[in-house]
């Protein structure tokens, strides 16, 4: 090694933007116009300038309970100065299966396990190849299709970009997964505009899946995975009835159902979960986010016993599932998440979503017959307001909205021509009324 590899580079400000290339951002003109976040309290950040912003996205949908929670802060203080890692490769430690207990606890019935990740993206994957494995352990080797639907978002590794629906996403990384294909998506504006929870219209958009049945026969294909209300393409409500469809389909051709509850699981329905909440029983759900309230990195499949007892067949001493994490079940994320439980269950943050979910439903609906607004939707703590494009210019009109709001005190989210909305559960009346003001102001004010 020659001398001058031990010399350190000179000595950046430590508001040099340059080095850290962002994610799904436009870094140039982020950078020519920085925004930065520098503390967080409750439902409130505060910016660089020492601004107050209203948390109107829960940080990227993940901090349910609100930001550094007590409780929370704590647990992970304690842990990191307890052990810091041990693995969950042939060893353990009790707060992983603490943590998996506590999990399936809040679970629908049957979902008695969970495979422990670290982020959505690797939920997904996961998830995935649990449902090819599965099908081969069952003697079904030929079961190896993955389905999923347009417009969704099932994270960014090879097989969530591949059965997931966004154009953008996947056209830069050639022939990904072999052997997926889509449903339609479920969003119909013209006749499901400014719909107030699940939209009347769109049931039959379900046997979709019966075409693809019988263009590749389901013998061919192993799991379908929606995501149950697609948020991150601009919060896609599934039609009443649509997801039960979906259920008895899959039943009925052997094809398990994935649910990706990677935002829509810990309360942001005003339940533990989306498929308690539709009442309609998938085969797995995959989660993150919420899991921690966003404070470590933290993903998790849940699958139903039948299942987990598919893969606990052959020798004992065999490993049953090659597949798994450096930081599957990571004390520190361990310790977050069960502080988080804590957290949602002292505080009964599920059950004060659902009983705020009419307040802010009628909160979001005033928003329409502002300019440009062409619908208004809406389910649990999540709203949308789609607006017209701006001919040739797509997503323009969202993004100038997303900065003004920012620049008036509030956190949204553009995607799309849409702007999405999902603040922490513990949001009181009177700050819906505030963000909905914002956003309000917003909308009337800017012009193009
Ligand atoms: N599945 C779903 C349904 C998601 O929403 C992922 C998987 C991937 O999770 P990770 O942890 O790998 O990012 C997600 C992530 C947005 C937004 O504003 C949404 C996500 C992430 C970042 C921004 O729509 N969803």
């Amino acid at each position: 090694m020659s001398d001058t590899a031990l010399v350190p580079a000179p000595n950046r400000a430590a508001t040099d933007l340059d080095a850290f290339w962002m994610p799904f951002t436009a870094n140039r003109q982020f950078k020519s116009s920085p925004r930065l976040f520098v503390g967080a309290e409750g439902i409130r950040y505060i910016t660089a300038e020492g601004n107050r912003v209203l948390d109107g996205t829960s940080g990227l949908w993940c901090v349910n309970a609100g930001h550094c929670r007590p409780k929370i802060v704590e647990a992970i203080r304690r842990q990191a100065g307890e052990m810091d890692f041990a693995g969950t490769f042939q060893m353990g430690h009790p707060k992983a299966f603490e943590c998996a207990s506590r999990l399936v606890n809040i679970a629908p019935p049957g979902f008695d396990h969970v495979f422990f990740t670290n982020s959505g993206s690797e939920s997904v994957d996961t998830a995935l190849k649990i449902a090819l494995a599965y099908h081969r352990v069952k003697g079904n080797g030929a079961k190896t299709r993955l389905i999923g639907r347009e417009r969704g978002y099932h994270g960014v590794n090879f097989g969530g970009t591949a059965v997931g629906g966004i154009g953008a996403n996947r056209k830069a990384f050639g022939g990904l997964v072999s052997g997926v294909d889509h449903l339609r998506h479920t969003h119909d504006i013209q006749r499901n505009a400014f719909s107030r929870g699940q939209p009347q219209h769109g049931a039959e958009l379900a046997d979709d899946l019966e075409r693809l049945v019988a263009l590749h026969d389901a013998s061919t294909i192993a799991a379908v995975i929606v995501e149950p209300v697609a948020c991150s393409t601009g919060v896609l409500v599934p039609p009443r009835g649509y997801l039960e469809r979906l259920a008895a389909i899959c039943a009925r051709h052997d094809i398990l159902l994935i649910f990706d509850e990677v935002i829509t699981a810990f309360g942001r329905l005003g339940a533990p979960f989306a498929a308690e909440y539709f009442g309609v029983q998938p085969d797995i759900m995959t989660a993150a986010k919420g899991i921690t309230n966003g404070a470590v990195p933290m993903g998790a499949v849940f699958v139903q016993s039948k299942i987990f007892d598919a893969f606990m067949t052959g020798p004992e001493a065999a490993i049953e599932f090659y597949h798994g994490y450096t930081y599957s079940g990571h004390p520190l994320a361990a310790a977050a998440c069960i502080a988080t439980l804590d957290t949602l269950q002292e505080e009964g943050l599920f059950a004060r979503a659902h009983e705020l979910a009419p307040y802010w439903e009628e909160a979001v609906h005033t928003l329409e017959g502002l300019p440009y607004v062409i619908d208004v939707r809406n389910v649990g703590l999540i709203g949308a307001v789609e607006f017209a494009p701006i001919e040739g210019e797509p997503g323009k009109r969202a993004h100038s909205r997303f900065v003004e709001a920012l620049r008036q005190g509030a956190l949204v989210r553009a995607t799309g021509d849409i702007i999405a909305l999902a603040p922490p559960l513990i949001i009181e009346r009177s700050e819906i009324d505030e963000l909905i003001a914002i956003v309000s102001r917003v909308l009337r004010s800017v012009r193009d």
